[in-house]
């Protein structure tokens, strides 16, 4: 189980990653963020910030957007690098267990600081769930998050 691939990390990087849990839960200390309801009571788990990853994979310079991919929903973001690198959390674990699908798992992005829904580049709606690929580019790439209230209002009353 602790050996499946939960994430993989390609694109614009030296080293293409395949991520499992253990080796989520084994990144380097200074990169884990323990509890993150300590930013938002109601978002639980522990995250691993993005630049840890980012290391890990080796990410080129060439690297200005991230894309954040879910096979599950077929949910797709691509924003801005240099803005979220330091900051933005990639939520993996809650209660010591791999993050369930219920849960927005296998991993969840977590911007901080974003803005309102489709009032900016990293918004709300950046906050992808089901996250199982995140790539590298030197362009914007895939990107299908709702691009008005009416289409928000719609992929909203389809979940719960
Ligand atoms: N995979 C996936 N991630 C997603 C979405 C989605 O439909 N699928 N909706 C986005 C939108 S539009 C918003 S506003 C936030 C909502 O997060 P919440 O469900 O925690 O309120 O999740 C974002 N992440
Ligand atoms: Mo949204």
């Amino acid at each position: 189980m602790s050996q499946q691939v939960l994430l993989r990390i390609t694109g614009e990087v030296a080293k293409p990653l395949g991520l499992t849990f253990d080796d989520l839960s084994a990144v380097d200390d200074d990169y884990q963020f323990p509890d993150v309801s300590r930013l938002l009571p109601s978002r639980k788990g522990d995250a691993v910030i993005l630049a840890g990853l980012l290391s890990l994979a080796g990410a080129k310079d060439s690297a200005r957007y991230l894309g954040l991919h879910s096979s599950t929903d077929n949910f797709h973001a691509s924003i801005p690098l240099a803005p979220v690198r330091e900051k933005a959390l990639v939520i993996y674990r809650l209660e010591g267990k791999p993050l369930a699908t219920s849960a927005g798992g296998p991993v969840r992005f977590y911007i901080p600081d974003h803005a309102r829904c489709h009032s900016d580049e990293i918004d709300e709606c950046a906050n992808v769930k089901f996250v199982d690929h995140i790539e590298l580019t030197a362009e914007r790439g895939l990107d299908n998050r709702p691009q008005d209230e009416e289409e928000h209002q719609r992929l909203h009353e389809g979940q719960t």
